[in-house]
């Protein structure tokens, strides 16, 4: 039948959105890493924090690998790279995912120019859900950024930032954030 013919997505976005499969997926074995760190700690708060968001890059994967076989094109399941194990201090891992964010943004922000380019609307508007997320992602990031710099780098300092991503985490398991 001409299913096979009629080419739903181009092959340069074919290749954007296997690109940014991989990029989620990295995300959410970077963040997985992040979260055995914290708990190796005794930064339960900060694990579990970060175990969430291993988890939802998990779905930013899924929702892609979704979309592609929705348009009829099988997604490409990447190789992801070792990530890190190790890292000097919570305060730096934390500045580390807010810089991956923004990574990510970035390379969202490329996938929706091409969808503008190749006239690709429908995956244009599936792109707008990652905008947002992207928005609210960094957005989060800088709030904990601040707040890791009002505690300070005190004898307690690292207490009350677990308190804090704890309290954080647990706002976000209400739906609330
Ligand atoms: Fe999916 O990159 Fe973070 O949110």
């Amino acid at each position: 039948s001409s299913r096979k013919n009629k080419k739903m997505i181009s092959k340069n976005l074919v290749e954007a959105l296997n690109g940014q499969i991989e990029m989620e997926a990295y995300a959410s074995f970077l963040y997985l890493s992040m979260s055995a760190w914290c708990e190796s700690k005794g930064l339960k708060g900060c694990a579990s924090f970060m175990r969430r968001q291993s988890t939802e890059e998990n779905v930013h994967m899924l929702k892609l690998v979704d979309y592609m076989l929705d348009v009829d094109t099988c997604p490409t399941v990447p190789q992801i790279k070792q990530p890190p194990v190790d890292f000097e201090s919570i305060v730096t891992l934390m500045n580390d995912v807010y810089i991956h964010e923004k990574k990510v943004t970035k390379s969202i922000h490329q996938l929706v120019e091409l969808c503008n380019k190749e006239d690709d609307f429908a995956t244009f508007n599936f792109l707008q859900w990652y905008v947002i997320e992207q928005r609210e992602e960094e957005s989060l990031m800088r709030d904990i950024l601040d707040k890791i710099k009002l505690i300070g780098d005190g004898p307690q300092s690292l207490y009350y930032i677990d308190k804090e991503l704890e309290a954080i985490n647990a706002l976000q398991n209400t739906g609330v954030q």
